[in-house]
């Protein structure tokens, strides 16, 4: 019987979780934040900033915390915006504020990965078109376990620079 009763529970948790996938996009259509899957990762405070006319690429910021137990590495990043999409870390090279890509991406357990404006950013490279700030861009974020964030990042302009020159516009890449 045991084996019975083991699968009846985990028929219940699949269709938690179902239920859950189902009814979370309605409520992201009201506040425009991250949709999201059964992973224990959430996103806020995310958002993609206006790049300027012909710019190439698109810097987006927002904060994992992860829930869980178990770190969670990011293994992709797709946006149907870009060619790629890369999580960048800002290094100072020689007196020079550099960007390079950030290697295994992890959301520690019970803590974060923040991304913010001077700071580690996601880079969405070979821009398919250029985004208006208003609306909003899909990411997809997919971990290591199999799990995967859908997101929508509103896009807005960068009102206010904070630290001009902005270490961002530099784009030095390597
Ligand atoms: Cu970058």
């Amino acid at each position: 019987m045991q084996p019975h009763h083991l699968r009846a529970r985990a028929l219940c948790v699949a269709l938690a979780t179902l239920f859950t996938t189902l009814c979370l996009p309605a409520q992201a259509d009201h506040d425009d934040q991250a949709t999201q899957s059964r992973a224990a990762i959430s996103a806020d405070g995310a958002w993609l900033r206006e790049p300027p006319p012909g710019a190439p690429v698109a810097g987006a910021f927002l904060t994992l915390r992860n829930a869980g137990a178990a770190p969670r590495k990011i293994v992709a990043l797709r946006s149907p915006l870009a060619a790629q999409v890369q999580i960048h870390e800002m290094k100072m090279v020689d007196g020079q504020m550099r960007m390079r890509e950030l290697a295994d991406p992890t959301v520690p357990a019970h803590g974060q990965l923040a991304m913010a404006p001077g700071g580690t950013h996601l880079m969405f490279m070979g821009l398919t078109r250029l985004p208006k700030a208003g609306e909003t861009v899909p990411l997809s974020i997919r971990f290591d376990d199999g799990s995967q964030l859908e997101l929508l990042l509103p896009v807005r302009a960068d009102a206010a620079p904070a630290s001009p020159p902005d270490a961002m516009s530099g784009h030095h890449h390597g």
